[in-house]
């Protein structure tokens, strides 16, 4: 796979790397790729290197991005990189719960399913906790959720601060977890290990000696999970409205 992908070197920018977030930056929310989109990234794969950094996991992200996603990227990262790939090779990835430990793990599982048990709520689907590789997810209405029932959720909660109730009770329960949570989707939030967000994928970028590293996402904002790595020194940051303002941004920057 990686004989037939240009070298870093050779491209017309070989200094710079283009990084996205993926929901809301390259897709729709929670939606499918769009052709226009996947050429455009095609093309900009010749002028500079380019990759994901996504708070999902792998298999969402091929939902989204397509089947074919790890050779589409030159750095694909699941879970903000706590799953990367280098030109289709992995490399090596940690574990929330080798690095928690399944006694607290089960405190902090306890705590939520418990609080989600006792709140008002419209609607329950499936799934509260999805537990991942490097972080778990928790949705109040369930990971099952339509995406009408989504958008319902979404609303509800933007008037009844939800998640960012349960977000407090869960820093007061559990202050010395060294955990961060993050709002970052419609339904849910992450909890992983505090310095395990999207800044977590630069050790693998940074020392490939790239001069710029743009980054684009959407949740740009202080509490967003694009904030951290937006924010960086590291990075070039570029706050996005949808996948038409990062195409826009593109072509602004490399195809003029
Ligand atoms: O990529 C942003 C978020 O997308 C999903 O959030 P939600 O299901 O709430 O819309 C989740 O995969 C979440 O982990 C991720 O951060």
């Amino acid at each position: 796979m990686s004989a037939a992908v240009t070298p870093f070197s050779e491209r017309e920018f070989p200094d710079t790397i283009c990084l996205f977030d993926v929901d809301g930056t390259l897709t729709p929310a929670r939606l499918v790729v769009s052709d226009e989109m996947r050429d455009l990234l095609k093309e900009l794969r010749k002028k500079c290197t380019i990759g994901f950094v996504g708070g999902s996991d792998l298999a969402k992200q091929k939902e989204q991005l397509g089947n074919d996603v790890i050779s589409q990227f030159d750095f694909a990262f699941s879970e903000n990189g706590l799953t990367a790939y280098r030109l289709g090779e992995k490399m090596a990835s940690q574990s929330f719960i080798n690095w928690l430990g399944d006694e607290k793990y089960n405190k902090l599982a306890r705590f939520i399913l418990r609080y989600l048990a006792d709140i008002e709520l419209p609607k329950r689907r499936g799934t509260f906790i999805e537990f991942r590789n490097g972080m778990i997810n928790v949705s109040p209405i369930g990971r099952n959720a339509s995406t009408e029932e989504r958008n319902e959720y979404e609303a509800f909660d933007k008037e009844n601060k939800i998640r960012e109730k349960l977000v407090a009770a869960l820093k007061e329960e559990f202050p010395d977890y060294g955990l961060t949570y993050s709002i970052g989707g419609q339904i849910s939030f992450d909890v992983f290990p505090t310095g395990w967000d999207k800044t977590y994928c630069l050790q693998y970028v940074v020392p490939e000696g790239f001069k710029n590293i743009h980054f684009f996402g959407d949740k740009s904002y202080k509490g967003g999970n694009d904030y951290e790595i937006y924010t960086d020194d590291r990075t070039i940051g570029h706050a996005v409205n949808s996948p038409e303002d990062t195409a826009r941004i593109l072509k602004e920057l490399f195809f003029q």
